[in-house]
């Protein structure tokens, strides 16, 4: 049940019950998570005031080391988990290993993993463009009361329990599902809570953009140049729009507001694509499909791909259903 006004910390109580295997670990799990994002907000809002505050790897005034964004957004997201004791793993874009949760036994009795890209787009931040945080949550399926293993996080994205995303734009959004749909919050910064301003979120079946990064156009493979030459042609209600900020989570929200896909194929240059499957494809797909919208690499829906390592890449198209299978139909026609 969605209500107008209603703020985040509402919602998830509201909401508790409605969630299958529902005792308020999962809730306990999405609180931290928009604790830590309202932190991270801040001191993104910050990164503007780096020449009057200093840079990354200055020495502030207090004699204290400044962190890059990124880093110190791993940093905050990792602490808010950890000190609240409701997650036996997580595992980070920004880590090279997962980390097992282990302070005391009690930890080894949470039962969700969270994966998480901390500060996606992070090379928008010097030039003030949006940037968000991407977060996908499994539970375990290795014994509970045992320390988590690898193939805790190496599981497919159809075993998402929930997953979302947190925009540091023009305003902070956390958009987030839990199987059960997509609903938007909005930060009211004078307040700090964030409201429901978006609910039951549905991606329009067609669209009119697509974003990709047309300056690796000559490195695309056949398939996906004719489609980027079909939303180019003059026929029907084409020429589709460009858009691309090169920020996942804000190309993603525009598209499924509006209508639209986002791209990023694999090329001659990247043969597996550039984006993350566990931390970047799985939850913007899970967002998706809840959404009433696709998410492919071409051949397969992505939350199908069995993963086989943490950092594994693959190319990544998704949005509006009917674009989504277009592009696939032109992918499979050129092989
Ligand atoms: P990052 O995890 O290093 O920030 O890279 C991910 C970002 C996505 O947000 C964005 O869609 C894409 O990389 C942009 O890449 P490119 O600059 O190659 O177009
Ligand atoms: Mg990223």
């Amino acid at each position: 049940m969605t209500k107008k006004n209603q703020t985040l910390g509402e919602f998830i109580i509201e909401n508790q019950t409605s969630f299958q295997y529902s005792t308020g670990e999962l809730s306990k799990l999405i609180n931290a998570i928009r604790l830590a994002a309202k932190v991270v907000n801040h001191e993104v809002s910050k990164a503007g005031l780096v020449d009057i505050l200093g840079a990354a790897g200055d020495t502030n005034i207090q004699g204290e080391d400044q962190q890059k964004l990124d880093v110190l957004a791993n940093e905050k997201f990792i602490q808010a988990l950890t000190n609240r004791e409701i997650v036996c793993g997580i595992a980070s874009e920004e880590e090279d290993e997962f980390i097992s949760i282990n302070s005391n036994d009690k930890n080894h009795q949470n039962k969700y993993v969270v994966l998480i890209d901390p500060l996606d787009g992070s090379s928008n931040i010097d030039v003030n463009v949006s940037v968000g945080t991407i977060f996908s949550i499994y539970r375990r399926v290795t014994p509970i009361g045992t320390p988590v293993q690898l193939e805790d996080f190496l599981q497919p994205g159809r075993n998402q329990v929930a997953a979302g995303y947190i925009i540091y734009g023009t305003s902070t959004m956390i958009v987030y599902s839990t199987g059960d749909g997509v609903n938007g919050f909005t930060l009211n910064p004078a307040i700090g809570s964030y409201y429901l301003s978006n609910p039951d979120i549905k991606i329009p079946e067609d669209g009119k953009i697509y974003s990709v990064n047309e300056g690796h156009y000559v490195h695309f493979h056949q398939g996906v140049k004719d489609y980027i030459k079909y939303c180019q042609k003059e026929e029907g209600d084409r020429p589709y729009t460009s858009r691309y900020i090169g920020s996942l989570a804000s190309d993603f929200h525009r598209n499924m507001i509006k209508g639209g896909i986002y791209m990023y194929p694999k090329s001659s240059k990247q043969e597996e694509g550039k984006l993350r499957l566990l931390y970047e494809c799985n939850p913007m797909a899970f967002l998706a499909e809840q959404a009433g919208g696709k998410a492919s690499d071409g051949y397969m829906p992505i939350l199908d791909i069995q993963p086989k390592e943490l950092h594994q890449r693959v190319p990544f198209f998704c949005g509006s259903k009917n674009m989504v299978d277009k592009v696939e139909e032109f992918i499979q026609k050129a092989n």
